[in-house]
């Protein structure tokens, strides 16, 4: 028998979720910013550092090489969770130093004569690399639109994406939006025209399977602290063929394969990519948010979101006064509700919000381009993760009419 999704027993393994805020029990809506960790993870961390803690790649003692299984068991898991090659897992800091390393690495290939396609609700991550490319080689950005609900102009891409098109970079859910986008059109105009696709994972990876083969994307970027991993910790996918061809980034230990005094040789994949003493502890931790998601199944993780998401929206349209932006269907949508309010500013909302121990996100969510084109300066913004509940969801959508009484708003 199938056992159902027990969010109170999800909840139990998570012990930030005990904390009190302002003498409220914390309802942590700001998922898309970072999600909270199990105990798994956290008791991973303290694990390493006091029973194996040691370089790896580098010694023959016992912990050197308990130390590098661990690490290389990390990128094996992150390979089956992704379904691609361990080779073809790079370490990074987070999904911005992932781009910045495909952005820069891309570089020789860009001409003047050549353009970047993105979309209008990038990242920041997303964007500012690709306009500093472009920058730098003469090559022109163009932007793939989007209606108001967010959703991506397919008829106009076929105009935008042509046969000068080097690379189309872009987003696989909005952070602001929530939008997931087509993907699978876009990779086939990339095909089309021989196009390299660079894809944003921050915000699928954490919540619905993704599948390399399946993308079938040239690289794929996400980090480990928005899907119960540890901060400092992030994976940049690139296919073989491309990585090899790929100039490395950082240069130093471990990355070579021979040094003289006069060159250097690269080491192979995925080792030419990550240079000096790399992110041990934090790389074994993602292991083991990789380990309790597989437990769950992503494919459960996305019901259970679409399930709480569903719900909040179908109270949130109810709200007089108050806004979405992106769409307000539940398909081909994630976990994110982003809205406005008529007259209060957003940072009011959160303020407010924060005093119900309610956690969202206000601001312009490193997407200043898109929430501008709103017409708007900020927009509040409440992420759902696997241990949410309709509850909580209930106890943020009185927060919210709690809002409108301090402001004496009807
Ligand atoms: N791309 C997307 C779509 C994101 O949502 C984020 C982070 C990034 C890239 C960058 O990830 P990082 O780990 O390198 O920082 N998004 C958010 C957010 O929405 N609120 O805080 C961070």
């Amino acid at each position: 028998m199938i056992k159902k999704y027990d969010v109170s027993e999800v909840r139990k393994d998570f012990p930030i979720l005990q904390r009190k805020i302002n003498n409220n029990t914390l309802v942590y809506l700001d998922n898309a910013a970072t999600s909270q960790k199990p105990n798994s993870v956290i008791n991973s961390l303290s694990d390493y550092y006091s029973s194996y803690n040691s370089n790896v790649h580098r010694g023959v003692h016992t912990l050197s090489v308990e130390a590098t299984d661990k690490y290389e068991d990390a990128r094996n898991k992150v390979s089956k969770f992704i379904n691609c090659k361990p080779q073809e897992v790079i370490w990074t800091r987070n999904t911005s130093e992932s781009l910045n390393i495909v952005s820069i690495g891309l570089r020789n290939l860009v001409k003047p004569t050549d353009n970047i396609v993105i979309s209008r609700m990038e990242h920041h991550s997303n964007l500012v690399p690709w306009q500093q490319l472009c920058l730098q080689t003469g090559a022109t950005l163009r932007y793939l639109n989007h209606n108001l609900e967010g959703r991506i102009d397919l008829v106009e891409a076929k105009k935008i994406i042509d046969k000068n098109t080097k690379i189309i970079a872009i987003t696989h859910m909005s952070n602001v939006l929530g939008v997931i986008n087509p993907i699978s059109e876009l990779r086939d105009l990339s095909k089309k025209y021989g196009t390299i696709l660079v894809l944003d994972g921050a915000q699928s990876a954490p919540h619905f399977p993704v599948n390399m083969k399946n993308l079938d994307c040239d690289f794929f970027t996400f980090s480990a602290h928005k899907m119960l991993g540890p901060t400092g910790i992030g994976v940049l996918f690139g296919k073989e063929s491309l990585l090899e061809e790929m100039p490395p980034f950082y240069f130093g230990g471990d990355m070579i394969s021979e040094v003289t005094y006069e060159s250097a040789k690269w080491n192979d994949l995925p080792y030419k990519f990550e240079a000096g003493t790399p992110n041990i502890a934090d790389a074994i931790a993602t292991g083991y948010a990789i380990d309790y998601l597989n437990k769950i199944g992503m494919q459960e993780v996305f019901n259970h979101e679409e399930e709480i998401t569903n719900y909040a929206l179908s109270k949130f349209i109810k709200l007089k006064n108050y806004k979405i932006i992106g769409p307000k269907g539940e398909s081909d949508r994630g976990g994110v509700i982003s809205f406005t309010h008529n007259s209060l500013h957003p940072h009011d909302i959160g303020e407010i919000l924060d005093k119900f121990g309610i956690a969202i996100r206000t601001g312009h969510h490193c997407a200043m381009p898109l929430v501008r084109s709103y017409e708007i300066v900020a927009a509040a913004r409440a992420s759902f993760y696997l241990y949410n509940t309709k509850e909580e969801v209930n106890t943020f959508i009185d927060g919210l009419l709690e809002v409108e009484k301090y402001f004496k708003i009807n």
